[in-house]
């Protein structure tokens, strides 16, 4: 139908209409995204570390320290408040926090929101856990006007690495969500350049973003969590929230405690290649005049490989050669 044959004011019509239709759109997405809940909802959350040799081989921390998890900080919030955010800079309490795994600045300013504005509800923590693999568990209540759920746990030992959730939302329009259950992974808070585990403290100058570690990001071998044969890099831990009613079986069962893992539970093996360095120079030939000499070279290992991996290659070659100066 050419424009011609279409009647006077047609053009303003359809612009009235997609209005109408994309403010209703917009409204019934602000409904959907709006807790209305009549009633409070308790939840018991459980933090389940996963952090193991057989599954993290590369510069697992075995002493000085050991593999461990921090304190463990959750604040329940309105879509107004972000405790952490990836692709944004860190706070000075998320920077403390990521990098010493001091809790008291994130804790002072979260508590300093919440006194000037409604979008905070509640902080909660619960106990570090010694040891990669275990579990540490709080009690948190929701309210409607403040439905999500934002957490911190500081890799230790790293350079200012954690794990954690930003604004899960536990309210579904107008229901409480009964269990959800989570992989954790690893972030990097953009505040201390550190490249392993054990790095000394190398401040970032400007600081950055705070960005997910992936198994190919930072893009270096040197990094921790470098497993280019993996393509998604296993959950370093796990969380768990179960929505409590009035007469859950074994709500008293948990509170804020440690387990230790009983050992029992088979984790996935990742492969790691055995990595070596550059060759040495070449030694002196040694030759014995009228005869061709021989000339070597050696390499050392950088990583012994494990779980199936690659096996180190040799570490020492030789070669003929010939000299002017000859015994
Ligand atoms: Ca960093």
């Amino acid at each position: 139908m050419s424009a011609e044959l279409l009647p006077p004011g047609w053009l303003q019509r359809t612009l009235a209409v997609m209005l109408w239709l994309s403010c209703g759109s917009a409204l019934r997405l602000a409904n959907q995204m709006a807790c209305t809940a009549r009633s409070p909802a308790t939840y018991i959350l459980v933090f389940t570390g996963q952090w193991n040799p057989t599954t993290f081989p590369k510069q697992y921390p075995m002493f000085r320290p050991p593999a461990q998890w921090s304190k463990l900080i959750a604040v329940s919030h309105s879509s107004r408040f972000h405790l952490w955010q990836e692709g944004s800079l860190a706070s000075q309490g998320v920077q403390m926090f990521a990098e010493r795994g001091v809790t008291a600045a994130l804790i002072k300013e979260t508590k300093e929101v919440k006194k000037i504005m409604r979008s905070v509800h509640g902080v909660y923590r619960a106990p570090g856990i010694s040891n990669g693999i275990g579990h540490t568990s709080t009690e948190l209540h929701m309210q409607p006007r403040s439905p999500r759920l934002s957490l911190m746990v500081k890799i230790i030992p790293s350079p200012d690495w954690f794990v954690g959730v930003d604004s899960l939302d536990l309210c579904d329009g107008g229901q409480w969500v009964q269990e959800v259950s989570l992989g954790l992974y690893p972030y990097d808070a953009g505040t201390d350049s550190g490249f392993t585990f054990s790095s000394p403290n190398y401040l970032t100058v400007p600081q950055e973003n705070i960005t997910q570690i992936t198994s190919q990001n930072p893009n270096h071998p040197a990094n921790s969590f470098y497993y280019p044969k993996l393509e998604t890099l296993p959950p370093l831990a796990r969380l768990t929230l179960t929505r409590q009613t009035g007469h859950s079986p074994g709500h008293k069962q948990f509170s804020n405690h440690i387990l230790r893992e009983a050992g029992s539970k088979r984790y996935s093996e990742t492969p790691l290649d055995c990595e070596v360095s550059r060759w040495s120079s070449w030694g002196l030939c040694l030759e014995k005049c009228g005869r061709p000499g021989v000339r070597h070279r050696t390499r050392y290992i950088l990583l012994q490989p494990a779980n199936s991996g690659t096996a180190c290659p040799d570490l020492e070659e030789g070669e003929i050669c010939s000299s002017e100066n000859c015994i």
